[in-house]
């Protein structure tokens, strides 16, 4: 599912984020940044040993922040984001937000020009997916939407069940823009 935001094309896929082509692909960190399982641990499994000794001189990352590696043999760079451990306090969507616009901040000052998202804090972090589904893409499109940029954003959804309640609440969430004159 692909819409057009401002100058950019904001897509929902199915699949494996280590198998995207993408200029920067966005890692759900730990605040060690080390490789860690889940969709981390695929990453650095994919990018190769570099990517941890780069990403270890770092001194490691707060949740909600965002850092910027070289991606080795996985892409150009890999953003490394610390999503929250869901409480289900107000402050956990506040901080999963930043996520979001943390890395596209850094992105856009990079000239990245297409950068892959998984759902950041659905996994290990306990995030629920509905909740993070409608964090994720709000975030994504009102930065879009604000920035003065060209970028491909494609949050990348691991399994059907991840991929069709992304779909569910973004083809609300559109339907409701349009109504708006969503531009
Ligand atoms: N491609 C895309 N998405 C994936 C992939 C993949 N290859 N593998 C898993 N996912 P998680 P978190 C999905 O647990 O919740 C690590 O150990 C997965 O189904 O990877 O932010 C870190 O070091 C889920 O929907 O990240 C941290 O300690 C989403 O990616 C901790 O886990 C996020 O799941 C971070 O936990």
């Amino acid at each position: 599912m692909k819409f057009q935001v401002g100058k950019s094309i904001f897509e929902i896929v199915e699949g494996d984020i280590t198998r995207q082509d993408c200029e920067a692909v966005v890692n759900a960190a730990n605040p060690r940044l080390s490789p860690g399982g889940g969709v981390s641990g695929a990453i650095h499994r994919a990018a190769g040993r570099q990517l941890w000794e780069e990403a270890k001189k770092l001194g490691g990352c707060k949740t909600g922040e965002a850092k910027i590696t070289k991606g080795y043999k996985l892409a150009k760079y890999v953003i490394h984001t610390v999503g929250p451990v869901y409480r289900g306090s107000k402050e956990d969507r506040e901080l999963l937000e930043n996520c979001y616009i943390n890395s596209l901040k850094i992105a856009f000052e990079h000239k990245i020009k297409s950068i892959a998202f998984p759902a950041i804090s659905t996994g290990i972090y306990g995030y629920p997916m509905e909740e993070a589904a409608e964090v994720a893409i709000k975030a994504i499109i009102n930065f879009l939407k604000n920035c003065d940029c060209e970028m491909n954003v494609k949050l990348v959804l691991y399994g059907n069940e991840a991929y069709k309640i992304h779909e569910k609440f973004l083809e609300r969430f559109m339907a409701k823009a349009n109504k708006q004159n969503f531009k």
